[in-house]
């Protein structure tokens, strides 16, 4: 099976992106492990704290978050980070190349149910001008991405990767410690029967969409003469890599409950990242008002409402608007 540097060599990668990469993905293996030993090693639970947007940290939200701050601020690489758990930028290497946004576990209430969970990430070009600490050179468009993944830890830990060049799946071999190519060039199927959105939401979302799910539920007898499957992981990491398998639509649309905050799901380092994955595998990733990737972001922690998946769904959800 191929390794990860020989595909992101055939795609093109330079060679600094590459070690980049390989950097965070050794902090992920490290996440991994920690997350595999569980009750074991005491690392299940809360803390006492509280991110920025106001949520309670798990313990293993703080270790991975301490997990990625110090490798990659370490590797020279990287000219600052912006992560969920940190309420700021946080500046590593003045002549680093390259900025780093992560959510370093997502889906983290399913850490104390062994549940799915997982890393996320997304990679640009550090402008010259930038001050490590200056969080205005993170406000830059999706498509200014050179990179995004996600690493899942589940029953095997897989690594999604893009770099541009379509969306390669990878599994990690605990018995060698390398991932390996197992899906090149996934493809998301344009037409699926199955949705993913949190229902107990439904008297918040906006009309159009309270009409577009009820005729997912009406079934064949509704409009869309087809029966519909639903799921919920409660960790986005687990919703788009099924999507991604098997195709679907995943959707947090944006709801009454917050004005200020018009979907739920981060736009830097939760949507972006996955945006990119999709729209690599053939997929769409809108926010009902446009492409995910094209939002100008005006805050690091800014939320928006996502719609991703297969083509031909996510443009018949569209279609309501
Ligand atoms: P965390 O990033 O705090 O772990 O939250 C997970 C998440 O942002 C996303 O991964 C899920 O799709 C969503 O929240 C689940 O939210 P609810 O099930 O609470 O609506």
């Amino acid at each position: 099976m191929k390794r990860l540097n020989s595909q992101l060599q055939d795609d093109g990668a330079p060679m600094e992106l590459i070690l980049l990469l390989r950097t965070i993905l050794a902090g992920c293996k490290e996440i991994s492990f920690r997350v595999s030993q569980g009750a074991l090693a005491g690392v299940l639970g809360s803390t006492l704290s509280e991110n920025v947007q106001g949520e309670t940290q798990k313990k293993l939200d703080v270790i991975s978050n301490q997990i990625l701050k110090d490798i990659l601020s370490e590797s020279g690489y990287v000219k600052a980070i912006s992560s969920e758990e940190e309420d700021d930028v946080v500046g590593c290497n003045p002549n680093g190349n390259y900025l780093v946004s992560f959510d370093p576990l997502d889906g983290s209430s399913n850490t104390d149910i062994n549940s799915l969970i997982g890393t996320i990430f997304s990679i640009t070009h550090a402008p010259q001008w930038m001050e490590p600490d200056d969080p205005s050179a993170f406000l830059q468009p999706g498509t200014q991405a050179v990179a995004a993944g996600y690493v899942l830890y589940g029953p095997s830990t897989m690594l999604a990767l893009t770099t541009g060049k379509g969306t390669h799946i990878y599994t990690l071999d605990k018995t060698h410690g390398g991932f390996l190519l197992t899906t090149a060039n996934i493809k998301v199927p344009e037409q699926t029967s199955e949705f993913s959105i949190n229902a107990s939401n439904q008297r918040h979302w906006q009309p159009h969409i309270q009409n577009y799910i009820s005729d997912l539920l009406a079934g064949k007898e509704g409009p869309r003469e087809k029966n519909f499957n639903m799921r919920w992981v409660a960790a986005m990491v687990g919703d788009i890599h099924r999507v991604l398998c098997r195709g679907g639509i995943f959707m947090y649309p944006q709801d009454a409950r917050e004005p200020d905050k018009p979907g739920k799901l981060r736009l830097l380092y939760e949507a972006n990242p996955m945006a990119f994955l999709v729209e690599q595998a053939g997929g769409l990733a809108n926010t009902g008002d446009g492409r995910i990737m094209e939002v100008m972001p005006t805050d690091i922690h800014q939320r928006v409402p996502v719609l991703i998946g297969s083509k031909g769904e996510v443009e018949t959800c569209l279609e309501y608007s």
